[in-house]
């Protein structure tokens, strides 16, 4: 029946497209994740942690340290905690170097335990 063949393979077709464009968006929303864009700016928040106040802020103007934070900064008692970001957006202080978190502020966190009630002693400008 040759009907029936045409119309199966019209349908085989149409799933073919279908599959297609569901292909095109996958990839395009690869790519665009693969795209290296500014990173959004951290929430800011202040807040008492285990008796410690720490505060997360976009850096205010004459910024007396270079910017690994990417214009972020992290204070433990207001003194300012030395905070890198990763390449994949995490974080990691100078306190806990190798556990990277996933926000300033998880890093302040892990800081204050880290520290066990002991000041931040200010990191020597470089
Ligand atoms: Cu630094």
């Amino acid at each position: 029946m040759p009907d029936i063949s045409r119309r199966r393979a019209l349908t085989a077709a149409a799933a073919l497209a279908v599959t297609a464009t569901a292909v095109g968006v996958a990839a395009t929303a690869a790519s665009a994740a693969d795209h290296t864009h500014p990173m959004p700016m951290p929430e800011t928040f202040d807040e008492v942690y285990k008796g410690r106040r720490i505060q997360g802020r976009p850096m205010g103007g004459g910024g007396h340290h270079h910017e690994h934070g990417g214009g972020f900064e992290v204070l433990i008692d207001g003194v300012q905690l030395h905070l890198m970001r990763n390449a994949d957006g995490t974080w990691i202080s100078i306190v806990s170097h190798y556990d990277p978190v996933a926000t300033p502020r998880a890093a302040a966190r892990a800081a204050v335990d880290e520290l066990q009630g002991a000041p931040l002693l200010p990191f020597p400008a470089n």
